[in-house]
């Protein structure tokens, strides 16, 4: 039953335990006495003793055994890792843990860490000569996929600069002071969400890792850390994909165990229900205010409006805008004022109805329309497009070629105006996010190019598929005009 490392926990205690002077550096008798060490001494052993099997540890473990259990311990509970009987750690030891109860076993860690978005970037930037590297990218998109079918959380594939979550296969020390350890140990650690190192997973390159059984499974150890990187630490419902035991988990038809489900949609919501307002995305929130000369390659560009205008895309900011040729990769800065002189600076917003050979630029309650660079006429009011009174303003417009309709972007919600019956639809405003899986928050602009649509956001830019309604890849805003 006891297993020779418990054996040797508990014949430290009996040695150790004696001269009071010789207390193991994980007992303070200032946070604990005597009693709660053997009864911390019995439930490290009851609960955190190895039995063979692959368990949690390393990440945490420290100078002696004790303290090593410890540490596991609150690592395991989500709590501060002291590797002392520190109070709360007591207080979770003295919790009975009887049975298998059938109530949320998953756990947060401390803090509750969450991603403040729901469109999250990731990249495998070093990959393993276990496996070839489209095998690890398929099990890290599966291992990702196992969280979205749940959550409203979208990830998207990075190929070169910083995504939200680095992937990496790494040996030994690998600068984050959490080295490896060589085949077997641990397999990998993931850091909890945040800026930085937050997210980032990494694997054991000496482990032999594998598509099928032959070895640790790739998928199976990625899906439990982008558990970890999602917000949500161990869990004690032995079904769970976040109990710490490695089982092998076959990808095809894998779905997320009930337990986990639960934890991450505490953190997120689930996919289809009505959006939680309490996860409302920051990147919606205002960009920085902006000096008038533009640099333009400033990495947080944002854009105020873009829009087609015969075969050339426009980029407007402030008092400049950008011409690019659709094929060109050739990008051109000019005034607004001397191309524009109505517009003076800072549109709201522009579309372009091609068959009309008319785009239309909105500036606060007034739209103007021009036919190529030519204004015409002057300056109409936005309420001719039949939005109600309260409408002063607008974020966003783009026109879809197919459907021929015009969705304008105020807030978190869009109307869509017929160009054809050239009236507002019924039905409107609909929500964003609910309509458009992982835009939400107020738009800068909006573009439709070859099929996708690009939504402006801040710093970034979101390509959403219309076939599979979902994002497919997200830009810094300002790779659009060359940077
Ligand atoms: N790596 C540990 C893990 O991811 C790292 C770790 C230890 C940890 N304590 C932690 C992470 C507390 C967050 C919070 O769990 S591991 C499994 C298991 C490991 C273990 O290499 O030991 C899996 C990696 F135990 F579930 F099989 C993946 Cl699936
Ligand atoms: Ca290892
Ligand atoms: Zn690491
Ligand atoms: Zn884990």
């Amino acid at each position: 039953m006891q297993s020779p490392h418990a054996f040797w926990l508990l014949f430290h205690l009996a040695v150790s335990v004696r001269p009071l002077s010789a207390a193991p550096a994980a007992f303070s008798t200032t946070t604990a006495n005597w009693k709660d060490f053997y009864a911390a001494q019995e439930y490290l052993d009851k609960y955190f003793s190895k039995e063979g099997e692959q368990h949690i540890g390393q990440m945490v473990a420290g100078d002696n055994p004790i303290t090593g259990k410890i540490k596991e311990m609150q690592a395991f509970f989500g709590l501060q890792v002291t590797g002392k009987l520190d109070f709360s750690t007591m207080e979770v030891m003295k919790t009975p843990r009887c049975g298998v109860p059938d109530v949320e076993n998953y756990r947060l860690f401390p803090g509750q860490p969450k991603w403040p978005k729901k469109s999250l970037s990731y990249r495998v930037a070093k990959y393993t000569p276990s496996m070839s590297n489209a095998e690890v990218d398929k099990a890290v998109e599966m291992g990702l996929r196992a969280w979205s079918t749940a959550t409203p959380l979208n990830f998207v594939k990075a190929n070169d600069g910083e995504a939200d979550i680095m992937i990496s296969f790494e040996n030994g020390d690998h600068g984050d002071s959490y080295p490896f350890d060589g085949p077997r140990g641990t397999l990998a650690h993931a850091f909890a969400p945040g800026e930085g190192l937050g997210g980032d997973t990494h694997f054991d390159n000496a482990e032999k890792w594998t598509a099928g059984t032959n070895g640790f499974n790739l998928f199976t150890v990625a899906a439990h850390e982008f558990g970890h990187a999602l917000g949500l630490a161990h869990s004690t419902d032995p079904s769970a994909l976040m109990y710490p035991t490695y089982r092998y988990q076959h990808p095809a038809g894998f779905r997320l165990p009930k337990d986990d489900a639960k934890g991450i949609q505490a953190l997120y919501g689930s996919r289809q229900s009505p959006k939680d307002k309490s996860t409302v995305p920051q990147r919606a929130a205002q960009t920085p205010q902006r000096t008038p000369d533009t640099d333009q390659c400033d990495t947080i560009l944002s854009f105020d409006a873009v829009t087609v205008i015969g075969k050339e895309l426009l980029f407007f900011k402030d008092r400049s805008f950008w011409r690019r040729q659709s094929q060109l990769k050739d990008v051109k800065p000019s005034s607004i004022t001397s191309s524009f002189p109505k517009l003076m600076s800072n549109v709201d917003a522009a579309y372009e109805v091609a068959d009309k050979g008319t785009a239309y630029f909105f500036k606060g309650p007034h739209y103007w329309a021009t036919r190529g660079f030519r204004m015409q006429g002057s300056p109409r009011p936005l309420s001719e497009f039949g939005f109600p009174s309260h409408v002063q303003k607008i974020d966003a417009a783009v026109h879809l070629k197919d459907s021929k309709k015009t969705l304008f972007f105020i807030g978190e919600d869009y109307y869509s105006y017929d160009e054809t019956e050239k009236r507002m639809e019924s039905d409107y405003p609909k929500n964003i996010e609910d309509e458009f899986a992982g835009i939400s928050g107020k738009i800068d602009a909006a573009e439709e190019v070859n099929g996708y649509i690009y939504f402006f956001s801040g710093s970034k830019a979101y390509k959403y598929d219309t076939e599979k309604e979902e994002v497919v890849n997200v830009v810094k805003s300002s790779s659009w005009i060359g940077c």
